[in-house]
């Protein structure tokens, strides 16, 4: 009946530990967004719901994840890419909500939405169809299709659309996109690094880095953006409700 997966967890297995306190954190960060959702004006609640969902998504994943790794040892690619792909894109979605008061059209939101899963089709072929072994031309060729994308958000959100919108918006709100979007240059960053780390990847190449850390680095950055993210649509949200109080 129950399976105590604590026990199970080896001392010396970092990459275990992340998954278990990354589930943990994620499920604690959505039960406090959605509780937190009635503590807020209007229109903020739609956006506290949506960084509920991101780590409520997140943590369901993370369950499986946790188990999968466990059992098998190996990187949950599919999981993770499936989590993701419903993660990433409600995550252009907050950036909607932030600017459609500043006047943000939906070409914007799908214009997000696409290159994220631009970026996330392609790391998934480069990490799930790596042949046996691995290999370097396979990991860099999709490895840069996949940062075109990741490209065209941090272009958007620096200086395309979102930062022209986030101009017009009010001092709050802007200083919060301007944070987002350090999440996006830093926080996102950190996948890159995590997926040269498989096998033919530069990391595990060049510095033998193991495949395990891929993990490793997902886990932490999973934990940085999806719960920072949240956190800062939160600050902008409570302080927007105590200003219109
Ligand atoms: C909650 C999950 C998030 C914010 C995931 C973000 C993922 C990325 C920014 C992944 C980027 C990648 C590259 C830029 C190149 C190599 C392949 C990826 C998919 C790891």
């Amino acid at each position: 009946m129950f399976t105590l997966d604590v026990l199970a967890i080896p001392k010396d297995d970092p990459i275990a530990f992340t998954f278990f306190t990354g589930y943990m954190a994620m499920m604690a960060a959505s039960v406090f967004f959605f509780f937190e959702r009635g503590s807020v004006e209007g229109k903020w609640k739609l956006s506290l719901l949506v960084s509920g969902l991101i780590t409520g998504i997140a943590a369901v994943h993370y369950f499986y994840m946790r188990d999968y790794y466990m059992a098998t040892g190996e990187n949950p690619t599919a999981l993770r890419y499936i989590d993701w792909t419903l993660t990433v894109p409600l995550m252009c979605v907050e950036f909607y909500l932030l600017t459609k008061a500043a006047g943000a059209k939906m070409s914007l939101l799908w214009k997000l939405i696409i290159a994220s899963v631009w970026m996330l089709v392609a790391g998934y072929i480069g990490e799930a169809f790596n042949p046996e072994g691995g290999s370097a031309s396979h990991s860099v060729i999709w490895g840069v299709i996949s940062t075109l994308g990741y490209i065209y958000i941090l272009y958007t959100a620096w200086f395309g659309e979102v930062a022209q919108l986030a101009n017009g918006a009010g001092e709050t709100v802007k200083r919060g996109i301007r944070t987002l979007a350090w999440f996006v240059l830093v926080g996102w960053a950190i996948y890159p690094i995590g997926y040269m780390c498989m096998e033919g990847g530069w990391l595990n190449s060049a510095f033998g880095w193991g495949s395990e850390n891929v993990d490793l680095f997902y886990n932490i950055a999973d934990a940085i953006n999806k719960i920072g993210f949240g956190l800062v649509i939160y600050y902008i949200a409570t302080t927007e409700t105590s200003k219109a109080a």
